[in-house]
């Protein structure tokens, strides 16, 4: 062992394992077709940065991340093309797929949950999002960040979908997801009824888990793309987030994160803690039924 491999490390990559982990983070930053506030290319390494910060132990989970093996890839390549970006990602992912490891990926917009849940068979998708992402097009494009969801379950018609705290969409969307059999409880609905676990709710026992963190209040997560008030707050998002305990994480996602509107970087660390829950969470057996 040499003082370099002593004192220097690569960071802000995130690894706490090597290839032999079960868990890989791979960072996607690409804001494309962004419609509002573009800059979440950037929050990769800014999440990084707070994962490395924050104590990432739960207690509610009574787990510790910093126990359990993760291996952090990197950043996919600079691209300005929307399809190169979403040809990258679909490969990098069915390659760490493949190998029967999870992989938990940075935003980056929404879009790049298109890419990486496309092949995922065998898995509900959940996601938080204060959107719905069901519109057939937006300001001229069919394949965007506020799109990706129609898409996604257009293609695939067999991929149960389960979205938890939206609150802001049009009557074209939540028509179509009815007609889909998609979901959806409203983050109105989450907090008229109290509901804290959705476990149950979700039959499936895999899941693929993405969160837009939007679904939070802009209150606790300015930093983001297309900020909605009314979104839910930190506990309400990691009580049902938690309450994942005991399903079989496959995937996940973390989006919409911008640190050019996170001067605080509180953003940043609120993405930090939900990558480590959901590391927690993917990982076999780490966490405890709260
Ligand atoms: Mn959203």
């Amino acid at each position: 062992m040499s003082y370099l491999d002593l004192y220097l490390s690569s960071s802000p990559k995130i690894t706490l394992g090597d290839k032999g982990s079960r868990i890989f983070i791979m960072g996607a930053p690409y804001d494309l077709t962004t419609s509002y506030r573009p800059g979440s290319r950037f929050a990769p390494d800014q999440i990084r940065s707070a994962f490395w910060n924050i104590e990432i132990v739960d207690r509610k989970l009574g787990a510790n991340a910093e126990e359990i093996g993760i291996f952090d890839l990197g950043n996919l390549s600079i691209t300005t093309n929307v399809n190169r970006a979403l040809d990258m990602i679909e490969k990098a992912s069915g390659e760490v797929f493949s190998q029967g490891k999870v992989l938990g990926t940075l935003g980056g917009e929404h879009l790049i949950t298109y890419p990486l849940v496309k092949k995922i068979k065998n898995a509900a998708l959940v996601v938080f999002d204060a959107h719905l992402d069901l519109r057939d097009e937006l300001y001229g494009l069919t394949l965007s960040h506020a799109t990706f969801l129609r898409r996604l379950t257009e293609e695939r018609r067999d991929l149960k979908v389960y979205h938890f705290g939206s609150h802001t969409f049009v009557d074209e969307e939540i028509n179509y997801a009815r007609e889909r059999g998609i979901e959806v409880v409203t983050s109105y609905e989450l907090r008229e009824k109290g509901i804290k676990s959705i476990g149950e709710l979700i039959k499936e026992k895999n899941v693929y888990v993405s969160v837009d963190v939007d679904v939070l209040d802009p209150s606790c997560a300015p930093g983001v793309a297309n900020p909605e008030p009314e979104g839910l707050n930190y506990s309400e998002l990691f009580d049902l987030i938690r309450s994942l305990c005991g399903k079989n994480i496959m995937g996940f996602d973390i989006v919409e994160v911008n640190p050019a509107y996170d001067p605080s970087g509180i953003t940043a660390v609120a993405a930090a803690k939900i990558l480590s829950l959901l590391i927690i969470l993917a990982a076999d057996g780490a966490c405890r039924a709260h």
